[in-house]
């Protein structure tokens, strides 16, 4: 598929979503959001796609809403910015978190205000050892957005939450892996690689259970541990009457490598 702002290639089970306007690094506009709409509702088709991986094209990951979109002249009335998160931000964040499919983010750079939400929003994120995340919007008198104040307290704690988002100072990304905020932080040179390999190995692995682990984990912040065990129960049924249960157990009994089909 040909896009503008966008690269999207699907291979060996998974599908790469690159965000691809690296002289901005890579911020956002109308026309990548439409685009990342589109490439998301593919792979959430594609039976045989069976996991994401997001990452930016050179040497940014993505700086946010392009701020060039935003630019206002005297007298012009404010833009309403809970309609941006309504119908363009909030439903991305919403589309990667519901996915039923592994998401990998690769951050290979910078990542800034909604890029870097964007990115913590992804199921594992691999980050470069020279990314940083900042959480810029309160250079500009905005609120985290694209989930942070959701992400940032569950992840880091509150007082790292506070002073990421109220002093808007980078975080490199050694930093992120130490705090719990971010998966793994590589060398610069292996990211690209190991991104792709984690997502080969998940693109071979039990999708559905992957999937139904994915929903438990992210609905255990709304839950008491009564009600999380009551999921798990209804999940696990689920997940009990898939093909690739039988496949493991099997696999298992007979000294073999499992061979799932993401069923
Ligand atoms: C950019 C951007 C950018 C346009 C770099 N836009 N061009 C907001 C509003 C609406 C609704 C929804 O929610 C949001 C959420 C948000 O995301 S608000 C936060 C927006 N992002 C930022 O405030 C980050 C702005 N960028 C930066 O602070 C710096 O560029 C960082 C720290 C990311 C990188 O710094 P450098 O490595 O020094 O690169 P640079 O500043 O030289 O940027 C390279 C180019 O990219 C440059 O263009 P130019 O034509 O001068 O070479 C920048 O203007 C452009 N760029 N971010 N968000």
């Amino acid at each position: 598929m040909a896009y503008n702002t966008i690269l999207y290639e699907v291979g060996e089970g998974y599908a790469a979503i690159t965000l691809n306007r690296p002289e901005k690094l890579n911020a956002i506009t109308a026309e990548l959001h439409g685009e990342f709409r589109e490439a998301l509702a593919h792979v959430a088709e594609d039976a045989k796609i069976r996991a994401l991986l997001l990452t930016g094209a050179g040497r940014g990951f993505c700086a946010g809403q392009d701020l060039n979109d935003r630019a206002t002249a005297p007298g012009d009335a404010p833009r309403d910015l809970g309609q941006t998160l309504d119908t363009l931000y909030n439903p991305l964040i919403r589309g990667l978190r519901a996915l039923p499919k592994p998401v990998i983010s690769a951050v290979n750079g910078v990542a800034a205000g909604a890029g870097a939400n964007l990115a913590l929003a992804c199921d594992i994120v691999l980050a470069a050892r020279s990314a940083r995340f900042i959480q810029a919007f309160c250079r500009l008198g905005l609120v985290p957005d694209s989930g942070g104040t959701y992400f940032l307290p569950r992840l880091a704690g509150q007082a790292r939450a506070m002073g990421l988002a109220l002093l808007g100072e980078p975080l490199l990304a050694e930093r992120a892996e130490e705090i719990g905020l971010i998966w793994r932080c590589v060398d610069d040179d292996k990211l690209a690689e190991e991104a792709r390999k984690l997502a080969r190995h998940l693109a071979t692995q039990p999708t559905m259970g992957l999937a139904l682990t994915k929903q438990a984990i992210n609905a255990s912040w709304a839950n008491n541990l009564d009600r999380q065990l009551d999921l798990e129960r209804d999940l696990q049924r689920v997940a009990g009457r898939t093909e690739d249960y039988r496949e493991g157990v099997k696999a298992f009994l007979e000294k073999r490598q499992p061979n799932f089909k993401g069923r």
